[in-house]
Protein backbone atom coordinates (compact mmCIF):
# COMPACT_ATOMS: atom_id res chain seq x y z
CA UNK A 1 0.00 0.00 0.00
CA UNK A 2 2.97 2.27 0.51
CA UNK A 3 4.15 1.38 -2.52
CA UNK A 4 1.50 2.24 -4.06
CA UNK A 5 0.83 5.47 -2.44
CA UNK A 6 4.38 6.81 -3.15
CA UNK A 7 4.98 5.23 -6.73
CA UNK A 8 1.86 7.42 -7.98
CA UNK A 9 2.78 10.55 -6.00
CA UNK A 10 6.30 10.34 -7.37
CA UNK A 11 4.73 9.64 -11.15
CA UNK A 12 1.76 12.06 -10.86
CA UNK A 13 1.96 14.98 -7.62
CA UNK A 14 6.05 14.65 -7.44
CA UNK A 15 7.16 18.48 -5.95
CA UNK A 16 3.17 19.26 -5.40
CA UNK A 17 1.96 18.81 -1.89
CA UNK A 18 -0.44 16.29 -2.45
CA UNK A 19 -2.00 13.71 -5.04
CA UNK A 20 -5.46 13.84 -6.37
CA UNK A 21 -5.13 10.63 -7.26
CA UNK A 22 -8.42 9.98 -10.00
CA UNK A 23 -7.14 13.07 -11.73
CA UNK A 24 -3.59 11.99 -11.92
CA UNK A 25 -2.20 15.72 -10.60
CA UNK A 26 -1.02 17.77 -8.13
CA UNK A 27 -3.28 18.98 -5.05
CA UNK A 28 -2.90 21.36 -2.51
CA UNK A 29 -4.97 22.72 0.58
CA UNK A 30 -5.20 25.92 1.92
CA UNK A 31 -3.01 24.83 5.36
CA UNK A 32 0.00 24.97 2.66
CA UNK A 33 -0.91 28.48 0.79
CA UNK A 34 -0.08 28.38 -2.45
CA UNK A 35 2.96 26.84 -2.06
CA UNK A 36 4.40 23.75 -3.68
CA UNK A 37 6.81 22.03 -0.54
CA UNK A 38 6.11 18.31 -1.45
CA UNK A 39 4.27 17.73 1.96
CA UNK A 40 3.93 14.02 0.58
CA UNK A 41 8.18 13.66 0.14
CA UNK A 42 8.47 15.41 3.63
CA UNK A 43 5.67 13.77 5.64
CA UNK A 44 6.21 9.92 4.02
CA UNK A 45 10.44 9.95 4.58
CA UNK A 46 10.26 8.22 7.95
CA UNK A 47 7.78 5.74 6.58
CA UNK A 48 9.81 4.39 4.04
CA UNK A 49 12.76 4.63 6.12
CA UNK A 50 11.09 2.40 8.67
CA UNK A 51 9.77 0.46 6.15
CA UNK A 52 13.25 -0.35 4.52
CA UNK A 53 11.86 1.64 1.19
CA UNK A 54 15.51 2.99 1.20
CA UNK A 55 15.92 3.73 -2.77
CA UNK A 56 12.67 6.04 -2.16
CA UNK A 57 14.14 7.10 0.52
CA UNK A 58 16.80 8.59 -0.93
CA UNK A 59 14.36 9.90 -3.92
CA UNK A 60 12.88 12.30 -1.41
CA UNK A 61 16.31 13.22 0.41
CA UNK A 62 17.32 14.30 -3.28
CA UNK A 63 14.26 16.40 -4.06
CA UNK A 64 14.78 18.01 -0.16
CA UNK A 65 18.39 18.83 -0.56
CA UNK A 66 17.56 19.79 -4.00
CA UNK A 67 14.49 22.03 -4.25
CA UNK A 68 12.94 22.37 -0.77
CA UNK A 69 12.97 26.03 -0.46
CA UNK A 70 11.25 28.52 2.46
CA UNK A 71 11.28 31.82 0.79
CA UNK A 72 8.18 31.35 -0.57
CA UNK A 73 5.56 34.14 -0.63
CA UNK A 74 3.22 31.90 0.73
CA UNK A 75 0.77 31.80 3.81
CA UNK A 76 0.69 28.57 5.88
CA UNK A 77 -0.23 27.15 8.84
CA UNK A 78 1.75 27.18 11.14
CA UNK A 79 0.47 24.12 13.13
CA UNK A 80 0.32 22.06 9.76
CA UNK A 81 4.17 23.06 9.32
CA UNK A 82 5.32 22.17 12.54
CA UNK A 83 3.93 19.14 12.77
CA UNK A 84 4.18 17.60 9.43
CA UNK A 85 7.62 19.28 8.16
CA UNK A 86 9.39 20.16 10.87
CA UNK A 87 8.44 16.91 12.73
CA UNK A 88 8.96 14.58 9.54
CA UNK A 89 12.55 15.92 8.80
CA UNK A 90 13.50 15.85 12.35
CA UNK A 91 12.50 12.37 12.39
CA UNK A 92 14.09 11.91 9.00
CA UNK A 93 17.40 13.86 10.76
CA UNK A 94 17.46 11.24 14.41
CA UNK A 95 16.54 7.79 12.10
CA UNK A 96 18.88 8.48 9.40
CA UNK A 97 21.49 11.10 10.68
CA UNK A 98 21.71 12.64 7.12
CA UNK A 99 22.32 16.64 8.05
CA UNK A 100 20.44 17.86 5.36
CA UNK A 101 17.23 17.28 7.18
CA UNK A 102 18.55 18.57 10.32
CA UNK A 103 19.35 21.53 8.27
CA UNK A 104 15.82 22.30 6.65
CA UNK A 105 14.55 21.71 9.88
CA UNK A 106 15.86 24.57 10.98
CA UNK A 107 15.29 26.76 8.29
CA UNK A 108 12.46 26.35 8.33
CA UNK A 109 11.78 27.07 12.05
CA UNK A 110 13.26 30.38 11.59
CA UNK A 111 10.37 31.26 9.11
CA UNK A 112 7.92 30.54 11.85
CA UNK A 113 9.26 32.42 14.74
CA UNK A 114 7.76 35.72 13.53
CA UNK A 115 3.94 33.74 14.22
CA UNK A 116 4.71 34.61 17.57
CA UNK A 117 5.25 38.34 17.37
CA UNK A 118 2.04 39.05 19.12
CA UNK A 119 1.14 41.23 21.89
CA UNK A 120 0.72 37.82 24.20
CA UNK A 121 3.08 35.75 22.42
CA UNK A 122 0.21 33.41 21.73
CA UNK A 123 1.19 32.94 17.66
CA UNK A 124 -0.84 33.75 14.85
CA UNK A 125 -2.38 30.81 12.91
CA UNK A 126 -0.93 31.33 10.04
CA UNK A 127 2.34 33.54 8.80
CA UNK A 128 3.70 34.13 5.32
CA UNK A 129 6.91 32.27 4.82
CA UNK A 130 8.17 35.26 2.88
CA UNK A 131 7.23 38.54 4.94
CA UNK A 132 6.61 37.15 8.18
CA UNK A 133 3.31 38.37 8.36
CA UNK A 134 0.51 37.03 10.16
CA UNK A 135 -3.24 36.68 10.75
CA UNK A 136 -5.85 33.97 12.30
CA UNK A 137 -8.21 32.29 10.53
CA UNK A 138 -11.44 33.74 9.55
CA UNK A 139 -13.90 31.21 11.12
CA UNK A 140 -12.23 31.27 14.62
CA UNK A 141 -13.92 32.65 17.15
CA UNK A 142 -13.53 36.34 17.93
CA UNK A 143 -10.23 36.46 15.86
CA UNK A 144 -8.96 33.83 18.37
CA UNK A 145 -5.91 31.33 17.93
CA UNK A 146 -6.84 27.73 18.29
CA UNK A 147 -5.46 25.92 21.06
CA UNK A 148 -4.29 22.18 18.97
CA UNK A 149 -2.42 25.17 17.02
CA UNK A 150 -0.34 26.73 19.12
CA UNK A 151 -0.34 24.40 21.61
CA UNK A 152 0.97 21.47 19.41
CA UNK A 153 4.62 23.14 18.75
CA UNK A 154 6.14 21.76 21.89
CA UNK A 155 7.52 18.72 20.99
CA UNK A 156 9.53 19.93 17.77
CA UNK A 157 10.24 23.36 19.11
CA UNK A 158 12.32 21.98 22.39
CA UNK A 159 13.79 19.43 19.33
CA UNK A 160 14.96 22.45 18.03
CA UNK A 161 17.06 23.86 20.75
CA UNK A 162 18.21 20.74 21.78
CA UNK A 163 20.01 20.44 18.13
CA UNK A 164 20.81 24.11 17.84
CA UNK A 165 21.99 25.08 20.95
CA UNK A 166 19.88 28.23 20.65
CA UNK A 167 17.14 28.95 23.07
CA UNK A 168 14.90 30.64 20.83
CA UNK A 169 12.68 28.03 20.49
CA UNK A 170 12.16 26.35 23.66
CA UNK A 171 11.48 29.59 25.22
CA UNK A 172 8.58 30.06 23.23
CA UNK A 173 6.89 27.43 24.07
CA UNK A 174 7.40 27.83 27.65
CA UNK A 175 6.28 30.95 27.35
CA UNK A 176 2.61 29.61 26.28
CA UNK A 177 2.77 27.06 28.87
CA UNK A 178 3.18 29.55 31.32
CA UNK A 179 0.77 31.79 29.83
CA UNK A 180 -2.31 29.10 29.68
CA UNK A 181 -0.73 27.86 33.57
CA UNK A 182 -2.15 31.47 34.43
CA UNK A 183 -5.43 31.42 33.04
CA UNK A 184 -8.65 30.62 34.76
CA UNK A 185 -10.04 27.32 33.11
CA UNK A 186 -13.96 27.09 33.09
CA UNK A 187 -14.27 23.59 34.72
CA UNK A 188 -11.04 23.00 34.58
CA UNK A 189 -11.42 22.56 31.08
CA UNK A 190 -9.30 24.35 28.32
CA UNK A 191 -11.45 26.36 25.56
CA UNK A 192 -10.82 25.91 22.02
CA UNK A 193 -10.01 29.36 21.27
CA UNK A 194 -7.62 32.03 22.86
CA UNK A 195 -7.33 35.92 21.37
CA UNK A 196 -3.73 36.23 20.85
CA UNK A 197 -4.16 40.10 20.82
CA UNK A 198 -5.95 40.03 24.66
CA UNK A 199 -5.17 36.63 26.01
CA UNK A 200 -8.77 36.33 26.81
CA UNK A 201 -10.50 32.81 25.91
CA UNK A 202 -13.24 33.03 23.02
CA UNK A 203 -15.89 31.07 23.07
CA UNK A 204 -15.94 28.14 25.56
CA UNK A 205 -16.04 25.17 23.56
CA UNK A 206 -13.86 22.43 24.61
CA UNK A 207 -13.11 19.34 22.73
CA UNK A 208 -10.47 16.48 22.41
CA UNK A 209 -11.12 16.01 19.01
CA UNK A 210 -10.97 18.73 16.67
CA UNK A 211 -9.08 22.40 17.87
CA UNK A 212 -8.04 20.22 20.75
CA UNK A 213 -6.51 17.44 20.52
CA UNK A 214 -3.20 17.37 20.09
CA UNK A 215 -2.94 20.29 23.08
CA UNK A 216 -3.27 17.34 25.76
CA UNK A 217 -1.18 15.06 23.89
CA UNK A 218 1.64 17.23 24.08
CA UNK A 219 1.54 17.99 27.75
CA UNK A 220 2.08 14.04 27.73
CA UNK A 221 4.55 13.81 25.50
CA UNK A 222 6.42 16.94 26.65
CA UNK A 223 6.64 14.99 30.19
CA UNK A 224 7.54 11.52 27.92
CA UNK A 225 10.24 12.67 25.58
CA UNK A 226 11.66 14.57 28.89
CA UNK A 227 12.85 11.43 30.30
CA UNK A 228 9.68 12.25 32.59
CA UNK A 229 11.61 15.35 34.27
CA UNK A 230 9.39 17.45 32.79
CA UNK A 231 6.85 17.01 35.93
CA UNK A 232 5.06 20.42 35.50
CA UNK A 233 4.14 19.17 32.18
CA UNK A 234 2.27 15.94 33.74
CA UNK A 235 1.19 17.61 36.03
CA UNK A 236 -1.34 19.80 33.51
CA UNK A 237 -2.16 16.38 31.62
CA UNK A 238 -3.61 14.85 34.58
CA UNK A 239 -5.41 18.12 35.62
CA UNK A 240 -6.97 18.28 32.13
CA UNK A 241 -7.69 15.04 31.61
CA UNK A 242 -9.61 14.27 35.32
CA UNK A 243 -11.12 17.70 33.90
CA UNK A 244 -12.26 16.01 30.74
CA UNK A 245 -12.93 12.40 32.43
CA UNK A 246 -15.85 13.98 34.74
CA UNK A 247 -17.06 16.53 32.21
CA UNK A 248 -17.13 15.14 28.78
CA UNK A 249 -16.71 11.23 28.97
CA UNK A 250 -20.04 9.52 29.28
CA UNK A 251 -20.99 6.19 28.39
CA UNK A 252 -24.15 5.63 25.96
CA UNK A 253 -27.34 3.90 26.84
CA UNK A 254 -25.93 0.64 24.73
CA UNK A 255 -22.72 0.72 27.33
CA UNK A 256 -20.03 2.83 24.85
CA UNK A 257 -17.85 4.98 26.23
CA UNK A 258 -17.90 8.05 24.39
CA UNK A 259 -15.69 11.48 24.36
CA UNK A 260 -18.15 14.35 23.90
CA UNK A 261 -17.93 18.42 23.39
CA UNK A 262 -18.95 21.03 25.42
CA UNK A 263 -20.43 23.55 23.71
CA UNK A 264 -22.68 26.37 24.46
CA UNK A 265 -22.88 25.39 28.33
CA UNK A 266 -24.08 21.59 27.41
CA UNK A 267 -22.40 18.28 26.28
CA UNK A 268 -22.86 17.82 22.87
CA UNK A 269 -22.81 13.64 22.64
CA UNK A 270 -21.09 13.54 19.89
CA UNK A 271 -17.63 12.30 19.08
CA UNK A 272 -15.35 13.03 16.09
CA UNK A 273 -12.77 10.54 14.24
CA UNK A 274 -10.10 12.60 15.64
CA UNK A 275 -10.84 11.92 19.01
CA UNK A 276 -10.38 8.66 18.61
CA UNK A 277 -6.77 9.25 19.11
CA UNK A 278 -7.29 9.30 22.97
CA UNK A 279 -7.36 5.58 23.41
CA UNK A 280 -3.90 5.33 22.31
CA UNK A 281 -3.09 8.50 24.59
CA UNK A 282 -4.93 7.44 27.45
CA UNK A 283 -2.83 3.97 27.43
CA UNK A 284 0.31 5.86 26.58
CA UNK A 285 -0.53 7.80 30.15
CA UNK A 286 -1.73 5.19 32.41
CA UNK A 287 1.82 4.32 33.54
CA UNK A 288 3.04 7.37 35.94
CA UNK A 289 -0.66 8.65 36.23
CA UNK A 290 -2.01 10.13 39.68
CA UNK A 291 -2.88 7.93 42.65
CA UNK A 292 -1.73 4.98 40.87
CA UNK A 293 -4.79 4.79 38.25
CA UNK A 294 -2.90 2.94 35.44
CA UNK A 295 -5.13 -0.12 35.46
CA UNK A 296 -8.14 2.55 35.23
CA UNK A 297 -6.99 4.64 32.10
CA UNK A 298 -5.52 1.67 30.64
CA UNK A 299 -9.15 0.35 30.62
CA UNK A 300 -10.38 3.83 29.74
CA UNK A 301 -8.33 3.25 26.91
CA UNK A 302 -9.59 0.11 25.53
CA UNK A 303 -13.25 1.15 26.01
CA UNK A 304 -12.72 4.36 23.45
CA UNK A 305 -10.69 1.74 21.27
CA UNK A 306 -14.01 -0.39 21.40
CA UNK A 307 -16.11 2.49 20.60
CA UNK A 308 -14.00 3.72 17.96
CA UNK A 309 -13.70 0.19 16.86
CA UNK A 310 -18.11 -0.06 16.78
CA UNK A 311 -18.08 3.31 14.65
CA UNK A 312 -16.44 1.18 12.10
CA UNK A 313 -17.87 -2.15 12.15
CA UNK A 314 -21.52 -0.41 12.20
CA UNK A 315 -21.21 1.52 8.46
CA UNK A 316 -21.20 -0.69 5.22
CA UNK A 317 -17.51 -0.32 4.33
CA UNK A 318 -16.15 -0.96 7.59
CA UNK A 319 -14.42 2.41 7.28
CA UNK A 320 -15.34 5.03 10.15
CA UNK A 321 -17.07 7.82 9.80
CA UNK A 322 -15.49 11.69 10.36
CA UNK A 323 -17.98 12.14 13.22
CA UNK A 324 -21.06 9.89 14.88
CA UNK A 325 -23.68 10.21 17.69
CA UNK A 326 -24.70 8.82 20.72
CA UNK A 327 -28.26 10.34 20.94
CA UNK A 328 -31.95 9.54 20.73
CA UNK A 329 -30.96 5.83 20.13
CA UNK A 330 -28.08 6.40 17.52
CA UNK A 331 -25.19 4.84 18.93
CA UNK A 332 -21.54 5.34 17.17
CA UNK A 333 -23.46 6.57 14.18
CA UNK A 334 -23.42 9.33 11.54
CA UNK A 335 -26.52 11.17 11.35
CA UNK A 336 -25.17 14.47 9.25
CA UNK A 337 -24.59 14.00 5.45
CA UNK A 338 -21.65 16.16 5.68
CA UNK A 339 -20.35 13.16 8.52
CA UNK A 340 -20.39 10.49 6.61
CA UNK A 341 -16.66 11.13 4.96
CA UNK A 342 -13.88 8.98 5.54
CA UNK A 343 -10.60 10.97 4.63
CA UNK A 344 -7.59 8.20 5.13
CA UNK A 345 -7.76 9.36 8.63
CA UNK A 346 -5.13 7.40 11.14
CA UNK A 347 -6.58 8.06 14.68
CA UNK A 348 -8.31 5.15 15.08
CA UNK A 349 -5.59 2.72 13.77
CA UNK A 350 -3.16 4.69 15.66
CA UNK A 351 -4.92 3.89 19.23
CA UNK A 352 -5.22 0.07 18.18
CA UNK A 353 -1.95 0.37 17.62
CA UNK A 354 -1.09 1.95 21.05
CA UNK A 355 -3.44 -0.82 23.05
CA UNK A 356 -1.80 -3.47 21.26
CA UNK A 357 1.86 -2.30 22.36
CA UNK A 358 0.72 -2.12 26.13
CA UNK A 359 -2.20 -5.60 25.98
CA UNK A 360 -0.67 -7.45 23.25
CA UNK A 361 -4.61 -8.22 22.65
CA UNK A 362 -4.74 -9.65 19.88
CA UNK A 363 -8.25 -8.03 18.99
CA UNK A 364 -6.16 -5.13 18.11
CA UNK A 365 -4.29 -6.71 15.30
CA UNK A 366 -7.58 -8.27 14.05
CA UNK A 367 -9.30 -4.41 14.28
CA UNK A 368 -6.32 -3.23 12.33
CA UNK A 369 -6.46 -5.98 9.49
CA UNK A 370 -10.22 -5.40 9.11
CA UNK A 371 -9.02 -1.79 8.62
CA UNK A 372 -6.60 -2.30 6.54
CA UNK A 373 -8.16 -4.38 4.21
CA UNK A 374 -11.55 -1.98 4.01
CA UNK A 375 -9.20 0.64 2.66
CA UNK A 376 -7.12 -1.26 0.44
CA UNK A 377 -10.78 -2.53 -1.23
CA UNK A 378 -12.47 0.69 -0.92
CA UNK A 379 -9.83 3.55 -1.39
CA UNK A 380 -7.66 2.05 -3.86
CA UNK A 381 -7.58 3.97 -6.94
CA UNK A 382 -5.17 2.92 -9.75
CA UNK A 383 -3.58 6.32 -9.46
CA UNK A 384 -2.85 6.31 -5.44
CA UNK A 385 -5.51 6.38 -2.32
CA UNK A 386 -8.47 8.34 -2.10
CA UNK A 387 -11.28 9.48 0.64
CA UNK A 388 -14.89 8.25 0.11
CA UNK A 389 -17.61 10.58 0.74
CA UNK A 390 -19.90 7.97 2.26
CA UNK A 391 -18.87 5.21 4.28
CA UNK A 392 -22.43 3.72 4.56
CA UNK A 393 -23.12 3.75 0.65
CA UNK A 394 -22.33 0.45 -1.26
CA UNK A 395 -21.25 2.40 -3.98
CA UNK A 396 -18.66 5.10 -2.93
CA UNK A 397 -17.89 8.14 -4.41
CA UNK A 398 -14.19 9.74 -3.87
CA UNK A 399 -12.90 12.96 -3.03
CA UNK A 400 -10.23 12.81 -4.98
CA UNK A 401 -7.32 13.07 -2.18
CA UNK A 402 -4.48 11.39 -1.49
CA UNK A 403 -3.82 13.14 2.23
CA UNK A 404 -0.09 13.33 3.32
CA UNK A 405 -1.20 11.91 6.24
CA UNK A 406 -1.91 8.50 4.99
CA UNK A 407 1.38 7.97 4.43
CA UNK A 408 3.12 9.98 7.73
CA UNK A 409 0.37 8.10 10.02
CA UNK A 410 -1.86 5.39 8.95
CA UNK A 411 0.25 3.16 6.93
CA UNK A 412 3.26 3.98 9.68
CA UNK A 413 0.67 2.42 12.64
CA UNK A 414 -0.26 -0.30 10.46
CA UNK A 415 3.32 -1.26 9.90
CA UNK A 416 4.01 -1.18 13.33
CA UNK A 417 0.83 -2.77 14.13
CA UNK A 418 1.96 -5.75 13.02
CA UNK A 419 6.08 -5.40 13.21
CA UNK A 420 7.74 -6.57 16.96
CA UNK A 421 7.85 -4.16 19.63
CA UNK A 422 11.65 -3.64 19.39
CA UNK A 423 10.97 -1.38 16.24
CA UNK A 424 10.41 2.21 17.57
CA UNK A 425 10.60 1.45 21.35
CA UNK A 426 8.25 3.28 23.32
CA UNK A 427 10.33 3.36 25.86
CA UNK A 428 13.11 5.65 23.54
CA UNK A 429 10.93 7.09 21.15
CA UNK A 430 7.56 9.75 21.42
CA UNK A 431 5.98 10.26 18.17
CA UNK A 432 4.72 13.39 17.35
CA UNK A 433 0.46 14.71 16.59
CA UNK A 434 1.67 13.51 12.79
CA UNK A 435 3.54 10.14 13.92
CA UNK A 436 6.82 11.36 13.48
CA UNK A 437 9.02 9.28 15.67
CA UNK A 438 11.51 12.08 17.99
CA UNK A 439 13.97 10.54 20.78
CA UNK A 440 13.48 10.70 24.35
CA UNK A 441 15.99 13.98 25.46
CA UNK A 442 18.04 12.95 28.26
CA UNK A 443 18.62 16.55 29.67
CA UNK A 444 18.85 16.24 33.61
CA UNK A 445 21.93 18.14 34.09
CA UNK A 446 21.24 20.80 30.64
CA UNK A 447 19.32 24.10 30.71
CA UNK A 448 17.23 24.74 27.55
CA UNK A 449 16.44 28.33 28.49
CA UNK A 450 19.73 29.89 28.27
CA UNK A 451 22.60 27.92 28.55
CA UNK A 452 24.16 27.15 24.53
CA UNK A 453 26.33 25.02 25.43
CA UNK A 454 24.30 22.19 26.15
CA UNK A 455 25.21 20.20 23.42
C1 LIG B 1 -2.96 14.85 11.22
O1 LIG B 1 -2.40 15.91 10.52
C2 LIG B 1 -2.55 14.88 12.68
O2 LIG B 1 -2.77 13.63 13.25
C3 LIG B 1 -3.30 15.93 13.47
O3 LIG B 1 -2.96 15.89 14.83
C4 LIG B 1 -4.77 15.74 13.30
N1 LIG B 1 -5.21 15.58 11.94
C5 LIG B 1 -4.45 14.84 10.98
C6 LIG B 1 -4.92 13.43 10.70
O4 LIG B 1 -6.24 13.17 10.80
Amino acid sequence: MMKHAWDNYRQYGWGHNELKPIARKGHSTNIFGNSQMGATIVDALDTLYIMGLHDEFREGQEWIDKNLDFSVNSEVSVFEVNIRFIGGLLAAYYLSGQEVFKIKAVQLAGKLLPAFNTPTGIPWAMVNLKSGVGRNWGWASAGSSILAEFGTLHMEFVHLSYLTGDPVYYNKVMHIRKLLQKMDRPNGLYPNYLNPRTGRWGQHHTSVGGLGDSFYEYLLKAWLMSDKMDTEARKMYDDAIEAIEKHLIRKSNGGLTFIGEWKNGHLERKMGHLTCFAGGMFALGADGSRDDKAGHYLQLGAEIAHTCHESYDRTTLKLGPEAFKFDGGVEAVAVRQNEKYYILRPEVIETYWYMWRFTHDPKYRQWGWEAAQAIDKYCRVSGGFSGVKDVYSSSPTYDDVQQSFFLAETLKYLYLLFSNDDLLPLDNWVFNTEAHPLPVLHLANTTLSGNPAYR
